[in-house]
């Protein structure tokens, strides 16, 4: 059974999951609004994953004999894209604030004593570095090709090459 503040702290971060996913679905949509359907495709495997990861704590929750709470998912954090480097940046920065929320997950797991919860949230620790790595890469590509219109179409077909986890055509 986990403790109350624990199961607090796991509903408010499927929250934070849903709310990456929404937030890169924004980026999807302008991905293809400005015919960048390679990168949209990219971002959208990246939507997938963050579901994934929103129903992987569902199901520890209800394994663990608690009960979800699904709280109100914000548009806060979308904007009005400008260019794919702009995105990219967002979405590395976002990374990076997901991060500190699986660490203070982590730091309330220890507090309360919880090894089930703590030993479980590794998988998270460890997804975070390859998140905040994917993201980053793809930033630093984008400042160096600039403005080049070669470069950002060959970028556009390399991101498209990205495969889903579910094997479709999408994306890695
Ligand atoms: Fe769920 O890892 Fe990104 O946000």
């Amino acid at each position: 059974m986990m403790s109350g503040r624990v199961l607090k702290a796991f509903n408010e971060q499927i929250k934070e999951e849903l709310e990456s996913a929404y937030l890169y679905l924004s980026m999807v949509s302008y991905f293809h609004s400005v015919g960048f359907d390679g990168m949209a495709s990219w971002m959208r495997v990246q939507t997938e994953e963050e579901v994934g990861h929103a129903m992987k704590l569902f199901d520890f929750i209800s394994e663990r004999g608690g009960k979800v709470e699904l709280l109100p998912i914000s548009t806060e954090r979308h904007k009005r894209w400008s260019s794919p480097l702009e995105v990219f940046q967002a979405a590395y920065a976002h990374e990076q604030f997901i991060t500190g929320k699986i660490n203070e997950l982590v730091k309330i797991a220890r507090d309360e004593n919880d090894n089930a919860a703590e030993i479980f949230l590794q998988w998270f620790v460890t997804e975070q570095v390859e998140e905040e790595a994917n993201t980053s890469r793809v930033a630093q590509a984008l400042e160096r090709i600039g403005d080049s219109g070669h470069g950002l179409f060959m970028m556009d077909q390399k991101l498209g090459e990205r495969a889903s986890a579910s094997g479709s055509a999408e994306g890695e």
